[in-house]
């Protein structure tokens, strides 16, 4: 499902995705009527702001924070190894 073997994965009948960021993008856009506009579709400058957002995350927070907890995991299952 997932070309590179990771999650996550969502199928929503016909249409399987993958990309975090392109799936919570869908689910956003789809229920966009059912709660808080998150994409802010109607507004080209505050959906740009999104998208910014998007991408500071995706480039920037992403691989930081990665590296802090995946040390976590590795960590944690060390000490389960040793006890
Ligand atoms: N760019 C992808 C990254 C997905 C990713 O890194 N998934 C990790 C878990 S958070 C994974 O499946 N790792 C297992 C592996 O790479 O074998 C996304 O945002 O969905």
């Amino acid at each position: 499902m997932q070309p590179f073997g990771q999650v996550p994965v969502l199928q929503d009948n016909d249409l399987t995705l993958f990309e975090s960021r392109a799936i919570t993008a869908y689910i956003a856009e789809k229920h966009r009527d059912k709660g808080t506009d998150l994409t802010r579709h109607e507004d080209s400058k505050e959906a740009a702001i999104v998208k910014i957002c998007s991408e500071v995350e995706a480039h920037q927070f992403n691989p930081a924070i990665s590296a802090v907890i995946h040390q976590l995991i590795d960590r944690r299952a060390a000490s389960r190894r040793i006890s």
